[in-house]
């Protein structure tokens, strides 16, 4: 089970040392919102900024597009030096045509679902899939409440993987704070997206946040 903190929630005017603290806490990914104000009612990251922390970390960049139009995006998000990228099903999306050209960067291919999305959605693309992104609250601002019936959908998700056989990795976004942690790993997440629930505590500092996660994940 992968931590991967969610950037939007870090101190915006001290990223680069927040990024010091995490990496030698040993994280494993940087999760990436990246938001256009239509496809959700709010503006965050950027392919920009991706471009300019990529120096500062060897940590893989996920970035999260909850755009309208996704395909735009993935060429120059792909340049600025993600590693991974997922496109919400929700959008206007040629789905199978989007994990394609991700995965045509070399990068690994994801598709995000809102809450209410039912997971029939990926049915016919699991072949073109490495990761999905369960959202947990719906998307758009940090510091929301868990939706407590997303909990099944992880254990269904997981368990369409294991019938098929495949090995794609379910990633968890939103309120995923130390309380749930636990309940999500049982019911088979592997990469979770941590804000401001769990390692972005005001006066907490970072390393200890994300040393109690570990923890969560380790005593299971
Ligand atoms: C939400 C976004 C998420 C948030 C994350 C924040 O639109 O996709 O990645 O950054 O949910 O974490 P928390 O703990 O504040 O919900
Ligand atoms: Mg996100």
């Amino acid at each position: 089970v992968t931590i991967g903190p969610s950037l939007m929630c870090a101190d915006l005017g001290r990223l680069i040392e927040n990024i010091h603290q995490l990496d030698s806490a040993e994280v494993d990914f940087y999760h990436f919102d990246i938001m256009d104000g239509n496809f959700v009612p709010n503006i965050t990251l950027g392919p920009d900024l991706i471009r300019s922390l990529r120096p500062y970390s060897n940590k893989p960049f996920d970035a999260h597009l909850m755009v309208e139009e996704p395909e735009r995006f993935i060429d120059p998000i792909a340049k600025a030096g993600a590693n991974m990228i997922s496109v919400h099903a929700e959008s206007k999306v040629h789905l199978e045509r989007a994990l394609q050209q991700i995965r045509s960067h070399g990068l690994k291919a994801g598709v995000a679902l809102n809450p209410s999305t039912p997971l029939c959605e990926l049915d016919y693309i699991m072949d073109s899939l490495d990761y999905v992104c369960l959202m947990t609250v719906n998307p758009g601002f940090a510091g929301q409440k868990f939706i407590p019936r997303t909990l099944r959908k992880i254990k269904d998700l997981k368990a369409k993987f294991e019938q098929e056989g495949l090995d794609i990795s379910i990633e968890v976004d939103g309120n995923i704070s130390n309380a749930i942690i636990p309940e999500v790993i049982k019911n088979g997440a592997d990469m979770l997206v941590c804000g401001t629930s769990s390692i972005f505590i005001p006066k907490e500092p970072l390393e200890y946040s994300v040393a109690q996660v570990k923890q969560l994940i380790n005593q299971r």
